[in-house]
This record gives C-alpha cells, sequence and structure tokens, in this order.
C-alpha cells in the first residue's frame, strides 16, 4: 500500500510538471511581441498650404492579423519664403559738437542720425488633425539685427547732417514640424477600416509648404477567440480518468517488480 501511495505522488508530480511547461507555451503565444510599422503619406512632394487639404495612410499590408495599439503622426512644413513687409523706420537723432564741447567756441556743428528699416517676416502657424485631435505647431523666429548699409552727409544751410543707414530683417521662417499621438478615434479608424487613415493640415495662420508625413503604428498580435465546445463528445468522467491513472500506475508497478525480479 505504502508503494502504491508513491507511485501516486510520482504520476502527479509529473502531471503538475507538464501542467505547467504547458500554460507557460501557452502564455507566451498571448504575448507576441509588438511591431512598430512606418508609412509615409499619399501626398507627394510639396504642397502648398494657403488654407489646407486631406491626406490619407495606407498600412493595409501589415495589419492582417494585427491591430493597432498606438501610434503617431508627424508632419513636417517650411516657410514658403516670404516677402519683406516694410515695417517702418527708427530714426534717432543726436547733436554731435564738433568741437569737443561749448556753443560760441565753434564754428561747425553737425547732426547724424541712425536710422533703420525694418522689414518683417511674416509669421506662419500650421494645424495637423487625425481622429479628434487637433495639433499645431508655427515657424521659428528670427531676428539679424540692425546691419550697417552706408551712409549720406548733407549741408542744410545751417548745419552739417550725417545719416547713417540700417537694415533689420526679422520675423518667421525657416523649417518646423509637428507630431500628434493617435487617439481612441484614430485607433478605431485604423483598426476597422484594415489599415487606413486620414488626416487634415490646414493653415492657422499665413502661407508655407507641406513637405510630408509618416504615420508610426505600434501593431500587436489580433489574438482568437477560443474554440466553442464539441458538440455531442462526452467528455471524460472524472471516475474513468482515476480508474485509467490507477491501471496505469499498476501496471508500471507489475514492470517494475518483474524487472527487478530478472
Ligand atoms: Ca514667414
Ligand atoms: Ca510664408
Amino acid at each position: 500500500m505504502a508503494k502504491t501511495n508513491l507511485n501516486i505522488k510520482r504520476w502527479m508530480s509529473t502531471f503538475s510538471a507538464s501542467l505547467v511547461v504547458t500554460l507557460s507555451c501557452f502564455s507566451a503565444d498571448l504575448l507576441a511581441t509588438p511591431i512598430t510599422v512606418t508609412a509615409g503619406s499619399n501626398v507627394p512632394g510639396s504642397v502648398y498650404v494657403p488654407s489646407g487639404f486631406t491626406g490619407g495612410f495606407d498600412l493595409s499590408s501589415s495589419m492582417p492579423g494585427h491591430t493597432a495599439q498606438s501610434g503617431s503622426i508627424t508632419a513636417t512644413f517650411v516657410d514658403d519664403g516670404d516677402p519683406y513687409s516694410y515695417a517702418g523706420q527708427n530714426n534717432s537723432g543726436y547733436i554731435y559738437n564738433g568741437c569737443g564741447g561749448g556753443w560760441f567756441g565753434c564754428n561747425t556743428f553737425y547732426y547724424y542720425q541712425n536710422k533703420t528699416t525694418y522689414y518683417y517676416d511674416q509669421y506662419e502657424s500650421a494645424a495637423l488633425q487625425v481622429g479628434s485631435s487637433t495639433a499645431g505647431a508655427s515657424s521659428n523666429y528670427f531676428d539679424t539685427g540692425p546691419y550697417y548699409q552706408g551712409s549720406s552727409s548733407y549741408w542744410n544751410g545751417n548745419y552739417n547732417y550725417t545719416d547713417y543707414y540700417y537694415n533689420d530683417y526679422y520675423g518667421y521662417n525657416g523649417s518646423f514640424s509637428v507630431t500628434i499621438a493617435l487617439d481612441a478615434a484614430a485607433l478605431s479608424n485604423l483598426n476597422s477600416s484594415g489599415g487606413l487613415l486620414d488626416f487634415s493640415v490646414f493653415a492657422y495662420s499665413g502661407d508655407f509648404l507641406f513637405t510630408g508625413a509618416y504615420l508610426t503604428a505600434n501593431l500587436v498580435d489580433v489574438i482568437p477567440p477560443p474554440p466553442p465546445p464539441a458538440v455531442g463528445v462526452p467528455e471524460p468522467s472524472p471516475l474513468l480518468l482515476l480508474a485509467l491513472g490507477l491501471g496505469a500506475i499498476a501496471f508500471s508497478a507489475r514492470r517494475r517488480s518483474k524487472t527487478i525480479n530478472c
């Protein structure tokens, strides 16, 4: 009887080990490693954006067997090179005493003025819209500072005048970009369409060139639902399983006994 208990313990130990291995393999299948895919938009080249347009992405070749969990869209822009608009002139006048001081001891007085002309580059602001979300980006501020351009001198009948000229270019230009995460609506559209997703670009302010957009999506395996139980096939009863187990133990014990006897 003690030997039978020992065999039952060994059989249960073997069964438990097999069950652990089976569950481990099952969990590994469910936790498939996500893959990241990237696709460019269907908008070719650069598009002038005075107002707006709509484009799209196509991930249909990567979607079978997968579902998108997260992702983002990045759109890039560049200013189109605006004509500078004249922004006024600043006159800063100074009186210079050529004699080093003293009004009555000098014969010559003259004035000089710094005249700066400002040229303004228009401000641009772009918007990217996907799903239910919108994000914006704007061109970059710059200021060259006053650059000396030359001077001119003249006599107005009473005094000598010298004007010094400067130009200052400032405003907004250059390349800029915006990235927006796929929200729930965008992910739903992407998954329900089998990998297609639309986006829109428009101008909040100014004009510029849209130079491209790409979609990055993180995909995971689609886990199929478990198959329905078979109809009409009776499951083995616990008593039958117990009888089969005890029979196997008895058979194993008999073989071992014979082997020892040999
Ligand atoms: Ca500009
Ligand atoms: Ca512009």
